[in-house]
């Protein structure tokens, strides 16, 4: 592990500095080469189009989607990574995005054999098993019961498991974009267990919940009692919307910090059982495969993990040397992120960046470092530390103790080579 070095004071311009160079008309200076243009700007010195007619009026647009010009911020899937695009994966386009909450419209979506239709009027959700009364609940029975509002990310235990072998896939989208950040409403599974009563189940310490969704996969999967009465949401709003049908409207459970497998969409019944069920999902899938050949199973939660997601490969630096925003996303499974450290040096020296606002609990966390950029290239990582004291490893660290055969829960520090150009390209460094 790399010791922290105090050289912040080498990268962050100060406000006096900042203006300095703004005003020095020197040619490696795109502040001002920005704010004294060579000649007049038409853009400042005409009436524009936009200035001398009429917009759109209110009626024009009754459900909004992004402008035109920001058509290039969409989900992108890798053609050659599943066989079709029913049983398969796209990413969200994180370098493009900044705060914490991700679009639903743009959210990475992980599917086994598709998004369904499923109305809110044929919507049944089953309580079963080793419980004092089994329930059937519609939808607006769900919507009697107290709700709550909270935050959380989902990660795709999947997210950076190309990474294992080498630097693989160019583009933060495509290296850590399976994973969203929403605001969910919702009930308390506690609330709808209490429901349905618990004392037949005697001892809760050994007992279990198995749940499945209503697509053709049902992607079953066991979750201990502790957590399904701990913080696990029955959801049916994100981001204060309905769920989208590729979130499994009109109900998902949202299981905080777990792998994203455990989020079953389209939530159709909650088994309490004396067991895990031992599903596809959570054995032949979901599974780790260690150095030796055996699988390291029940990898539940998300450990600590960070990207920088610009500049990066799709989010190159546009402009010359001087104030540069280095920004990305930080997150835990077993808390909150208390910091996040940046190096442009491969991991030689550290500089704590700033938190947007303080990490919370299993959800999303924005840093920015802001540096003054000479104009060399750089190696960009980041590094996530969180509340119960782990630190992100490096991915020699992870290798040492998991091997190249994984493909799941790859939680390692992420490089990426800025050339002088300003272009990226995902690398590793020893
Ligand atoms: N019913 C059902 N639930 C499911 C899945 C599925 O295919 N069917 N995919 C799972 C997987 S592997 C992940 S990573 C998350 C992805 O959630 P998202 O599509 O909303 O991003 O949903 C999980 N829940
Ligand atoms: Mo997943």
């Amino acid at each position: 592990m790399n010791k922290m070095s105090d050289n912040s004071k080498g990268f962050t311009p100060s406000r006096r500095q900042f203006l300095a160079g703004a005003a020095a008309a020197g040619a490696g200076s795109a502040v001002a080469g920005a704010a004294q243009a060579a000649g007049p700007d038409p853009l400042i010195t005409e009436v524009q189009e936009w200035a001398s007619g009429l917009g759109d009026g209110v009626d024009a647009t009754p459900y909004g989607l992004p402008i035109s010009y920001e058509s290039d911020v969409i989900r992108r899937n890798v053609e050659w990574l599943t066989a079709d695009t029913i049983s398969s994966i796209n990413f969200t386009p994180i370098h493009a995005l900044d705060g914490t909450i991700t679009p639903q419209g743009c959210a990475f979506e992980r599917h086994h054999s598709g998004a369904i239709e499923l109305k809110k009027e044929d919507y049944r959700l089953m309580i079963n098993g080793l419980v004092d009364t089994p329930l059937v609940f519609s939808y607006a029975d769900l919507e009697r019961f107290p709700r709550e509002n909270r935050v959380y990310f989902c990660e795709c235990a999947a997210n950076s498991g190309m990474e294992w072998a080498g630097a693989q896939l160019n583009g933060a989208q495509f290296t850590h974009g399976m994973i969203h950040n929403m605001e969910y409403s919702g009930v308390s599974l506690r609330t709808l267990l209490e429901e349905a009563g618990l004392d037949a189940a005697g001892d809760l310490k050994d007992k279990w919940v198995y749940v499945e969704g209503a697509d053709a996969s049902s992607n079953g999967r066991s979750i201990p009692m502790d957590k399904a009465l701990d913080d696990v949401l029955v959801a049916f709003k994100a981001n204060g919307e309905a769920l989208r049908k590729e979130h499994g409207y009109p109900v998902r459970l949202v299981v905080p910090g777990w792998e994203g497998n455990m989020w079953v969409k389209w939530l159709r019944r909650i088994e309490v059982t004396n067991g895990p069920v031992e599903s596809r999902e959570e054995t032949s899938k979901y599974t780790d495969t260690l150095a030796d050949g055996t699988s390291r199973k029940w990898t539940w939660e998300m450990d600590a993990k960070s990207v920088v997601t610009s500049p990066s490969p799709q989010s190159p630096i546009t402009h010359g040397k001087g104030p540069l925003v280095i920004t990305g996303l930080a997150w835990s499974g077993r808390g909150h992120i208390t910091g996040v450290d940046v190096s442009i040096d491969g991991g030689k020296t550290w500089n704590e960046a700033r938190l947007a606002a303080p990490g919370t609990d299993k959800a999303l966390t924005r840093f920015y470092l802001d540096i003054d950029w000479d104009g060399q290239e750089m190696f960009l990582q980041s590094r996530a530390r969180d509340s119960s004291g782990y630190v992100q490893p490096t991915k020699t660290q992870l290798r040492d103790v998991r091997g190249l055969n994984s493909i799941y829960h790859n939680n390692s520090i992420q490089t990426w080579w800025v050339k002088a150009n300003g272009e990226a390209e995902n690398v590793e460094v020893s």
